[in-house]
């Protein structure tokens, strides 16, 4: 029996260079907490290979994947474009995140979507057999559970929703809600980040596919599927020591050099509407108008990392940033000094991990986000135990991490107020919160998250089992 873990992208990079194939491990979270599930024993990943592959080429991409535990799904540009950036980041990314406006409801999106979760389905039957355990991730993949369910009746599935559930009110706005819903049900085991995440798709699954629900649990069709939350934790050893290393601490020291007497404040965000980037900057933009004697004593350090620019929303708000930083600059900065220090790249984690540890203030202020991993690696990276993290209500994360400074997203004046508190925080207290923190994030670590999952797993399959023989 092995687990199969299947996602969207697999967990590595391929970079084409004269006409070869090279793959690099990529570093994401989830590559992280699941390495070490699916590197064991005899155990695989499926999911696109974030590359078109001509055909004549896949076999030597097989191949070269296998000898990693990889198996790769290939997608045309074409269905890129439309189960991909047309249907999970044009329809449900922005539902998903309330921004309903942002829809657009195209038929050819869903007949791909429907397509390329069958091609899932396909690729994972070469693989898979009876006995295995199916771990399936996120929103690209929801009629998956259901496809497999139907090849494999009695097989062990799990599934795990990285962005928030949105409520009942809002889901059903979407045109294909029930076939959605049918999919993902397919599944024994629905997670999702937060408690709210569970009793809205509870109450969004009973009113539209009529299915009983006692507690956390729905009946449907002689099978239960347990519905529950799993906060998804970082691998906190890593960020803690990294700190220490030699390059990061080169890093910090060439950050810190000319920066003595001003407070930094960071964020790091992948470019999204739902991350609060144009609210963020408004905040800052608010706090030197009506606090002036800050000018000159805080600098932000904003990290954009380039993300789904072909999608014209994206576009948009990249060049709405650009602008509002460029108002800002230009009206505050001074000779020596410029309030904003905006980056729209990625950085080696080695310069992440350095910004962390500088940062006297992390500023994270989603409109709405499943968890945020970023609150979490600042507090990870706090050896000190200084530093004080303002977080956004609307994350997953702010259900854990209490000690921060909670903040509505949608209030600028909050935000601000929030600002003004961190920068006058004594150390001592700093020091109590950021402790509490990093006890949370550090006991609730990405192996304790997968861990968590595949036990629940395994009890939900047991209990349906012994409920079969009764
Ligand atoms: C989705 C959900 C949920 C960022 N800049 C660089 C870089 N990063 C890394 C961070 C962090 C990750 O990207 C971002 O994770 P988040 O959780 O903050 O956000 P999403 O990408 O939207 O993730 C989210 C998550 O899934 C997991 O379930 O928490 O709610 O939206 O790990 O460190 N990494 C490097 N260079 C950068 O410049 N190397």
């Amino acid at each position: 029996m092995k687990t199969v873990i299947i996602s969207n992208r697999l967990p590595v990079k391929i970079i084409e260079k004269n006409n070869e194939y090279t793959f690099i491990p990529s570093e994401g979270g989830l590559a992280t907490g699941l390495g070490d599930v699916y590197k064991t024993g005899n155990s695989i990943w499926i999911g696109w290979p974030g590359i078109e592959i001509p055909e004549e080429r896949q076999e030597e991409v097989i191949q070269k994947l296998g000898e990693l535990n990889l198996y790769p799904v290939f997608l045309t540009q074409e269905e890129i474009n439309l189960y991909y950036e047309g249907f999970s980041n044009e329809i449900l990314w922005p539902v998903f995140h309330y921004l309903v406006t942002y829809a657009h409801y195209e038929q050819t999106y869903w007949d791909c979507y429907k397509s390329v979760n069958e091609k899932f389905a396909k690729s994972a039957m070469q693989v898979l057999s009876r006995s295995d355990k199916i771990w399936i991730q996120d929103y690209q993949l929801l009629l998956l559970p259901g496809i497999l369910r139907e090849k494999l009746p009695n097989s062990t599935i799990g599934f795990f929703q990285h962005i928030p559930f949105p409520s009942y009110e809002i889901f059903r706005l979407i045109p294909w809600r029930e076939e959605l819903l049918s999919g993902l049900i397919g599944a024994d085991l629905i997670g999702f980040h937060t408690y709210d995440d569970v009793r809205h798709f509870i109450s969004t699954a009973t009113r539209l596919l009529l299915v009983n629900s006692s507690s956390n649990v729905l009946n449907s069709n002689e099978r239960q599927i347990v519905i529950e939350a799993f906060p998804m934790g970082i691998d906190y050893d890593k960020f803690s020591s990294f700190t220490t290393t030699e390059t990061v601490q080169r890093e910090i020291s060439n950050f810190k050099t000319g920066k003595e007497g001003v407070k930094i404040i960071l964020s790091i965000d992948r470019l999204d509407y739902s991350k609060g980037i144009l609210e963020r900057l408004r905040a800052l933009e608010l706090l030197l108008q009506i606090h002036p004697e800050y000018i000159g004593k805080i600098e932000l350090f904003m990290i954009v990392v380039p993300s789904r620019d072909t999608v014209p929303q994206y576009s948009e708000l990249r060049e709405q940033i650009d602008q509002l930083v460029g108002n800002i600059n230009a009206r505050y900065r001074s000779m020596d000094w410029i309030p904003v220090n905006y980056f729209y790249r990625s950085f080696p984690i080695e310069v992440l991990s350095a910004l962390y540890s500088s940062a006297d203030i992390c500023l994270v202020t989603p409109m709405r986000d499943g968890m945020n991993l970023v609150s979490k690696e600042y507090v990870a990276s706090r050896n000190n135990n200084d530093g004080v993290l303002i977080l956004s209500e609307m994350a997953g994360a702010s259900k854990e991490l209490m000690d921060a400074l909670i903040v509505n997203p949608n209030n600028l004046g909050d935000i601000m107020e929030a600002i003004v508190i961190a920068l006058k925080m004594p150390l001592e207290e700093q020091q109590h919160r950021m402790k509490a923190m990093r006890a949370t994030v550090e006991k609730f670590n990405v192996n304790h998250w997968v861990n968590n999952f595949i036990l629940k797993l395994n009890e939900v399959k047991e209990s349906q089992k012994s409920l079969l023989t009764k």
